[in-house]
């Protein structure tokens, strides 16, 4: 039997349009306005910032971010929708400008272990369990800005720190290689599972892998994807596009290599993902030149590749392609596949 996927993105996924080089080019959507699009666009999960559940988070006392992150998951329920996971947003405060954990000054690193715990607290609040971790200035600009072995070091205490907090939290992490740093500390799944390894409790923290952070390392998606899945490792996915080694994109899921987007869904499909109740995330953005109303089009776009590419990854002529392994006539596999995903 085939399972439905559940699918989710973030509040930032629909945005204004700015970008470093211009101001936004669309008004800013109300989040109460952000919340009636996921219904619409079929979308049942809200992966939420810190500060996306409770804005202006550092002007508020414990009790109001408390009852705020409990209104939210009043309105969250009345809508129908489900809160996936929380992130502490470290990488806006000016306390965060080298860094949180890895930070050289040791007060920096004590907000940003304070900062992670309020953002357990509101995950409480929502009742969901996974934190995600995504490193952003958890890097250098320049090799010797820090020492690296103290950084891993910092990194591995900060997670058991975060585990201790709260003996119910699971973290998940998102690796990426570099932007907005230079070189990031936990740049693909292999250095984050590694580092969820020698954790205080392995079995609480996995791993969430964007399709464009691996393409900026060079690796696949889909072999990144089957490595965390092989170790029941991948809690979360932010799948989206890239066109070759810039900025990252966060382009429609399946918009610049289709095959590739194809192979992505394949391997979740053929590990169950589905089947585990994980949502499928869709960490994409719009282009700048999208109008107004046209500004969520990327979210439905993504979400109907994907589901396209289900149903080509089901109906994917399994026993041709084991006969292709046998041999290892991979010339003729190439073309089962390439004339698969242009029929119909
Ligand atoms: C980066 C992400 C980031 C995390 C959550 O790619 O979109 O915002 O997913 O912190
Ligand atoms: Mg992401």
């Amino acid at each position: 039997m085939s399972e439905p996927y559940r699918f989710s993105f973030g509040p930032w996924n629909i945005h204004g349009g700015a970008d470093p080089f211009g101001p936004a080019t669309r008004n800013e959507i109300a989040f109460a306005v952000k919340l009636q699009i996921y219904r619409e666009l079929g979308f049942e999960g809200v992966q939420l910032h810190d500060d996306d559940a409770v804005p202006n988070l550092d002007s508020k006392s414990a009790i109001e971010i408390s009852t705020e992150a409990r209104q939210l998951k009043n309105l969250l329920a009345d809508s129908g929708l489900v809160p996936e996971f929380v992130a502490p947003r470290l990488w806006e405060d000016p306390r965060g400008i080298d860094g949180g954990y890895t930070a050289n000054d040791p007060e920096c690193r004590k907000w940003a272990l304070d900062r992670s715990k309020q953002a357990i607290d509101i995950a409480n609040e929502l009742g969901v369990n996974l934190l995600v971790l995504w490193g952003a200035r958890e890097g250098t600009y320049i090799r010797e800005a820090k020492c690296a072995r103290t950084a891993y070091s910092r990194l591995l205490e900060a997670v058991n720190t975060l585990l201790e907090y709260e003996s119910n939290l699971r973290i998940a992490i998102e690796p990426k290689p570099n932007e907005p740093v230079d070189q990031a500390y936990l740049p693909t799944i292999g250095h984050a599972l590694a580092l969820a390894g020698q954790a205080s409790d392995p079995t609480r923290v996995g791993g969430l892998i964007e399709t464009a952070h691996a393409q900026l390392t060079g690796l696949d998606p889909s072999d990144e994807m089957a490595f965390a899945l092989q170790m029941d490792k991948l809690w979360s996915v932010h799948l989206n596009d890239q066109n070759g080694l810039k900025f990252d994109q966060d382009k429609t899921f399946g918009s610049v290599n289709l095959r590739a987007a194809f192979n992505q869904v394949r391997v979740l499909e053929e590990a169950g993902y589905a089947r585990t109740g994980r949502f499928v995330g869709l960490d994409v953005k719009a282009m700048r030149t999208q109008s107004q109303e046209t500004s969520h089009l990327h979210l439905a776009n993504s979400k109907q590749v994907f589901l396209k590419l289900v149903e080509k990854a089901r109906s994917l002529p399994q026993n041709a392609v084991e006969e292709c392994r046998k041999s290892h006539d991979y010339e003729s596999l190439e073309m089962i596949v390439l004339n698969h995903l242009m029929s119909g």
